[in-house]
This record gives C-alpha cells, structure tokens and sequence, in this order.
C-alpha cells in the first residue's frame, strides 16, 4: 500500500501568497487581468514552480498552460487539475488561482513521496476564465472545449480594441499543443465563492454541476441636450428609460426567488459630463438560474420589457452576447470527490455552483467536477476575499485523493 499522503498546506498558503503579490491592489486583493503584464508574470512565477516540480509545460493556442507530470503508462490520458490565475480588476487572492495551485501542491507533494502514478496528472491554467478584459468568460476552456473557434477567441477585444491574439504572449518555456487535447479527467477545487458551506460549517462542497448564465449588452439611444434650458418633456433622456429597465430587471430576481440571479456590473453614459443629457447609456446585464426552463422564462421576460419600453421614448435594443447553459458534471468524478471527501474525513454536501468555472467547458469533452472549500462570508470578486489555510488543505487533500482514484498509484 502507497504510503499516505497528508497535504498540510504551508506550502500550499506560502505559493497562495506569493502569487497574491503579483497584480497585488492597494485594498489587499489582486488585479491580474487576462493577458495583462501581471497576468503574464503570474503565468511565469508558476511556469517556474512547476519546472522545479519536474514538470514539461505547454501552451495552446489559445494560451491555456499545462504543466504536464508524467505517468507510467505514456498512452494513458492525463488527469488534469484546472483552474485560473486571471483575476478580476478587484479580485482576491483566491479565486482562481486556489485551483492552480491545489493542483501544484498535488504533484509537489507526490513527487515528496517519490510517488508516480500510472496515468499522467497535469496542472492546467485556463485562459480569461473571468471574461473581465475579454468576453465571454471561460473563452480559454470554451476553445478548448470546442465551443468557440480559435479565430474566435483570438479575435475578442478588450474596450481599448486590443484583441486576445495581440496580447498573448508564448512563454519560452512553453511548447506549443494544439487546442482540444483528450483529456482522461478534470478536476477543479474553487472558493465557494458564496455563504452556503461557512453557513452549514462544512468543509467540502462536492459540486454537482453548475447553474445556466446568460449575458446581454443593453444599449438605450438618447439624444445629448442642455441640462438647463431643455424642460424635462422635451428629453430623450436614456437614463431615465434606464432607471425603469433597471427595476423590472431586478424585479425578475425577486419573482424567481431564491435561486435566480441579477446582476448590472457595467453601467456607461455617454459623453458623461454631468451638465448634458446623455446620448447614449449602455449596461450588461448577467441572468442566472440552475433551471434551463426558468432561466428560459427570465430571458423571455427580458425581451419583453425591452419590447414594451420601446413603444415609446428612448429605443433600447439588448443583445445576448454569451449563453452559457446549466451544466450536470460526470456521476463518476463526483463519487470520486465524494469518496475523496469521506476518506478524508471533512464534513461535505453536494451542492451547485453559482459561479461560472472552467470545468463548465472542459466537462463538454472530459468526465469533469469540481471541489469547493469556504470562504469568509461568502465574499468574492472583492478584494477582502479570504479563506483559511486548514480549508484550502482540506480541499487540496480532496483534490488529491479524488485525481489518485483516476490516475492510479
Ligand atoms: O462569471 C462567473 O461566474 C465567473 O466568475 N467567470
Ligand atoms: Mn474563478
Ligand atoms: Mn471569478
Ligand atoms: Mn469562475
């Protein structure tokens, strides 16, 4: 019997904080945006470790690295533990980049046990996961998985109009794979990133699938006027359209309580100089929903307020820039977690995943689930995201033991 390994996560928080020191913001958080400066010297900091971890690194290209540990059996398809180091521009130290380097500190600590496994196991860092500089997110694993073409996602331009494709950079210790690699199996350990297992004290969520996104752009066309002189009657006044679109889009949230979600992220006037009426106000818009039918319904809705409100006043029009259906993962991995888990010891719950991930893509061409672990308060996309070290071992023990079911000892 292969000696047992406990991970006890020093190295693991030491790699975490480290990392955190890259993009690090004024408020203790990180801005490490897709393919920026600080992204890149991430990627770098960990093409390093994993170099002397023994690893060959490769990139696709569409830029997703993988830092490739090999197995005894060179025919068997690697086992890959994925995740993202992009960030948002007011990210926290963990999501993401917890996933990356759980699954360093997996290989770091077999290679401690001088363990190797029949089946290759890699660390895999997928590119604009969070969809902050490019949209859609997740278009590294969406190319990977097939879902979008590589003209695609090369071709996705930030708002300065600099595309995906420009830059990207190849890191020199990287060869290049082409995208779409058979993989054997995907496993990614995340941050919560809401209140559910800090709430119910659990250790471990073994995630089940994840809940349907929709993403639209809003536009609503004004006309630019005095602030002064131009009486209220004779406006073409965006805003004010904004401000009832607003509360009918939220009042969707409220009508598919608990589970739906709204969020308006972005919000844009134009030429935002506050003595002139804009011309044009633009805003996202992100429905959510773990119920195709429902998220269904919502999308309906939304149509239909923007219908009604262009009988009249400004003419808004909303586009749907990325659909991003309710995913169930793959029953055997999510036993392997689950059984990972058990053996372990922590207490877990099954549960599904409110956030986008990578393995929502990857679980399209791979048996694919994930493992989560709290975080405080549930809080993330904030620069006060926090977690504490014993559970991001504990996850990182599940994330092990849930990848040796797969790759073998
Ligand atoms: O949008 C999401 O849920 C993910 O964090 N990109
Ligand atoms: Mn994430
Ligand atoms: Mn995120
Ligand atoms: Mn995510």
């Amino acid at each position: 019997m292969p000696p047992e390994i406990t991970i006890n996560g020093d190295r693991l928080w030491e790699s975490l904080m480290a990392m955190a020191e890259i993009g690090a913001t004024a408020k203790g958080g990180v801005c490490r945006l897709a393919a920026s400066e600080a992204d890149k010297a991430g990627r770098e900091l960990f093409i390093k470790w994993c170099v002397d971890a023994g690893c060959e690194i490769v990139a696709d290209e569409i830029g997703n690295l993988f830092a490739k540990r090999a197995g005894e059996d060179t025919d068997a398809l690697p086992v890959v533990m994925g995740s993202h180091l992009d960030s948002q521009p007011t990210g926290g130290k963990f999501d993401g980049v917890y996933g990356v380097l759980a699954g360093l500190e997996v290989i770091r600590s077999l290679n401690d046990a001088k363990l190797s496994t029949r089946a290759p196991v890699e660390v895999a860092v997928w590119m604009n996961e969070e969809g902050a500089r490019f949209s859609p997110a997740m278009l590294g694993s969406g190319v990977f998985a097939g879902a979008f073409s590589l003209d695609y996602g090369l071709g996705r331009t930030d708002k300065d109009g600099v595309a995906l494709k420009a830059a990207l950079v190849q890191h020199e210790l990287a060869g290049i794979a082409p995208v779409g690699r058979k993989l054997g199996a995907h496993f990614e350990a995340h941050i919560e990133q809401g209140p559910i297992l800090e709430a119910e004290k659990k250790t471990i969520g073994v995630v089940t699938g994840v809940q349907g996104i929709v993403w639209f752009d809003v536009v609503i066309a004004g006309s630019e006027c005095h602030a002064g002189p131009t009486p209220m009657e004779m406006r073409i006044d965006p805003v004010q359209k904004a401000a009832s679109l607003l509360t009918q889009f939220f009042t969707l949230a409220r009508e598919y309580a608990p589970h739906a979600r709204v969020t308006v992220g972005e919000i844009h006037s134009h030429p935002s100089s506050r003595n002139t009426v804009p011309g044009k106000v633009q805003f996202s818009l992100d429905l959510r929903h773990p119920e195709p039918a429902i998220l269904q319904t919502m999308h309906r809705k939304a149509d239909a307020i923007v219908k009604k409100e262009n009988l009249c006043g400004a003419p808004v029009s909303l586009e749907e820039i990325w659909h991003s259906p309710p995913v169930a993962f793959d029953e055997n991995c999510i036993t392997a977690v689950s059984n990972a888990a058990a053996k372990t010891g922590y207490p877990f719950k099954e549960m599904v995943s409110g956030a986008g991930h990578d393995s929502v893509y990857i679980s399209r061409v791979a048996p694919t689930a994930m493992i989560f672990v709290p975080c405080k308060g549930g809080i993330s996309h904030n620069e006060a995201e926090s977690a504490e070290p014993h559970d991001l071992a504990a996850g990182c023990n599940v994330l092990l033991h849930a990848v040796l079911e797969y790759a073998g000892l």
